[in-house]
């Protein structure tokens, strides 16, 4: 599929002494593993979900985006594909190596404009889900949900799904975008939000440092 945007893998990072400068305005994506933050990435792009014109890796295996990914977007900002919370088999200690390392990346970011947090559209969120909407809500960053895989459910359910999310999340409608990379519905609105939040003029609130952690207690 053609598209008028122009996009590349920029720098991968495991560790928060490689990150690179700050530059560009950044847009984050985060949500538990397999819920599609990869194939956004690719949706968004017009490249083909998983084939191999794809620009982020994407898997049935959950876990496969291990290290934050930064994508260069029309040389006009970065998306941000963050490793996935919540796969099963994460041991606990990779479980603190990674709210270290998003951690490290939440702390440093004063080009972060916004959060894109995925959330699967036919489940309830998770612990982790809430856990991390809280974080970012306790660090003043700017989040939108985006509902995935809204292929998934019949037009008739989706209202409901929707409701579900917004009161488990304690959001308003106008903050859920329901999104499918099978369709390509809410295509046009992830991209009004990256083009308002990637222009260098775009929004930029990010407040003080709350007293908040994704660690375990
Ligand atoms: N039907 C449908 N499947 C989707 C959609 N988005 C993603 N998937 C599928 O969900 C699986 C996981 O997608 P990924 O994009 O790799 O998920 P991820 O969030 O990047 O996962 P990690 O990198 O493990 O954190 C793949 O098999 C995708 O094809 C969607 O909108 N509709
Ligand atoms: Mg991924």
């Amino acid at each position: 599929m053609s598209n008028k945007h122009t996009a590349s893998l920029f720098k991968v990072c495991g560790k928060q002494s490689q990150f690179p400068e700050e530059s560009l305005p950044e847009i984050a994506i985060v949500g538990k593993s397999n819920v599609g933050k990869s194939t956004l990435i690719n949706t968004l792009l017009g490249r083909s979900a998983t084939g191999k014109n794809g620009l982020a890796r994407t898997s049935q295996t959950p876990g496969k985006t291990r290290t934050i990914n930064w994508y260069l977007i029309d040389e006009a900002f970065y998306l941000v594909d963050l490793p996935g919370y919540g796969y099963a088999k994460t041991s606990k200690a990779e479980q603190a190596a990674w709210a270290g390392t998003i951690e490290a990346y939440f702390r440093r970011s004063t080009a972060l404009k916004r959060v894109l947090l995925l959330v699967d559209v036919r489940h309830e969120p998770g612990e982790n889900d809430l856990v991390m909407l809280d974080y970012l809500n306790a660090y003043q960053i700017p989040v939108t949900i985006i509902a995935t895989k809204a292929d998934k459910v019949t037009r008739n359910r989706l209202p409901g799904h929707l409701r579900m999310l917004c009161e488990a999340l304690e959001v308003s409608k106008e903050e859920i975008i329901p999104f499918s990379s099978l369709n390509k519905s809410g295509l046009k609105e992830v991209w009004e939000i990256l083009n308002t939040e990637g222009s260098p003029d775009g929004p930029s609130n990010l407040g003080e440092q709350a007293d908040s952690s994704l660690h375990d207690s």
